[in-house]
């Protein structure tokens, strides 16, 4: 059974249904009967299968990238935090890192679950944050949400497929909002806090309207959860986040996540952010990190001294093993 992440239909699927993408973005069958060797597995991975959720619009059809469901039950990401906490930032940095190679000491692989999509998010996200390094827009207010992007994820034996989900801080707020759709199929929590805000209201209504919708046992919830205290170039001086910021990445090793863990919640708590550790009281098991996804604030749109982010990967490969797509490693998580 897959889960679609855009209607969270869940279905069956068979291989003899294919469709293929038109360079005018219409699906059509997608033949392949004759077709073998390497033209086929070509032709695969750029082959799509229908959602079949009955829909009340025909408008609404969408279609899934083959290897997103070829790779049996995908991993939901969802980036939770108020508005301009600066989660779109976040993931921009995370996937050019990943771009970078950065996943490569952790044992993992990585390729574009949909290689036209991908490209579009590089160059409209990663290339101009990274390279042309200009400040990107806030998100804006769509009716329907999809997954900004998405990453085969391979450990040397197993791939899961994980779908990333980015929408306006504010929305995140609705419980009814269409573009929350994808909020009961997530899998892995990213709630982002905002080092430099003065004021922890927003975020923490977005982390309650995500946290009260998701399934509990004896009032927690299983989903692993991962906070991003970003934007902490912005208190870099005060201890630890120095410490912390300017640590270099090892492989990934529990025992250090763990102290940070807790040092993140010890500085949240002495600055009376107590509201933001509602998802560390939640989850039974989450990780606390300090990260910048850009290494400095940028003066009128832009970052002239260049994009250097900071331990942005750290939350999500935290995520990766409490989440098993990174398998072999001890207990993570406090
Ligand atoms: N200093 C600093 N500023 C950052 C960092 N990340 C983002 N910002 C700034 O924070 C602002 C908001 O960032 P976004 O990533 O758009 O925030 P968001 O959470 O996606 O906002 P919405 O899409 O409105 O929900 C922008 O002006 C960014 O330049 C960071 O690591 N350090
Ligand atoms: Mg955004
Ligand atoms: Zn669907």
């Amino acid at each position: 059974m897959i889960l679609c992440p855009i209607c969270l239909h869940e279905f069956a699927w068979s291989e003899d249904e294919l469709y293929e993408r038109t360079p005018a973005g219409q699906y059509q069958p997608l033949h392949l009967d004759s077709v073998s060797g390497p033209r086929r597995e070509d032709l695969l991975r750029a082959a799509h299968v229908r959602c079949p959720a009955p829909l009340s619009d025909p408008g609404l059809e969408h279609h899934l990238p083959y290897t997103y469901v070829r790779h049996g039950r995908p991993l939901v990401i969802g980036l939770v935090g108020g508005p301009e906490t600066g989660k779109t930032h976040l993931l921009a940095s995370m996937i050019g890192a990943i771009e970078q190679g950065g996943l490569r000491p952790y044992g993992l692989t990585t390729d574009a679950v949909d290689i036209e999509r991908h490209a579009e998010y590089v160059n409209s996200y990663v290339r101009p944050l990274l390279v042309e390094r200009v400040a990107l827009n806030r998100t804006t207010h769509r009716a329907t949400a999809e997954p900004v992007d998405a990453l085969l994820v391979n450990d040397g034996q197993h791939t899961t497929a994980v779908a990333f989900f980015d929408i306006a801080g504010e929305l995140l707020r609705s419980a009814t909002h269409e573009a929350t759709r994808f909020v009961p199929a997530i899998g892995g929590l990213l709630f982002v806090i905002d080092a430099a805000t003065k004021s922890a209201r927003m975020g923490d209504e977005s982390f309650r309207a995500v946290l009260d919708r998701l399934p509990k046992t004896g009032g927690r919830l299983d989903i692993p959860a991962a906070i991003a205290v970003t934007k902490s170039d912005a208190v870099r001086f005060q201890a630890p986040v120095d410490t912390w910021l300017y640590a270099e990445p090892d492989r990934l090793d529990p025992a250090a996540v763990l102290r940070e863990s807790r040092d993140v919640y010890a500085y949240l708590h002495r600055r009376g952010a107590q509201a933001w550790l509602s998802p560390y009281d939640k989850c039974r098991k989450c990780t606390l990190h300090f990260v910048s996804a850009t290494g400095a604030a940028a003066t009128e749109g832009r970052y002239r001294r260049g994009v250097r982010p900071r331990r942005v990967l750290e939350p999500l490969i935290s995520l990766f093993a409490m989440t098993g797509v990174l398998r072999g490693y001890p207990e993570v998580g406090l």
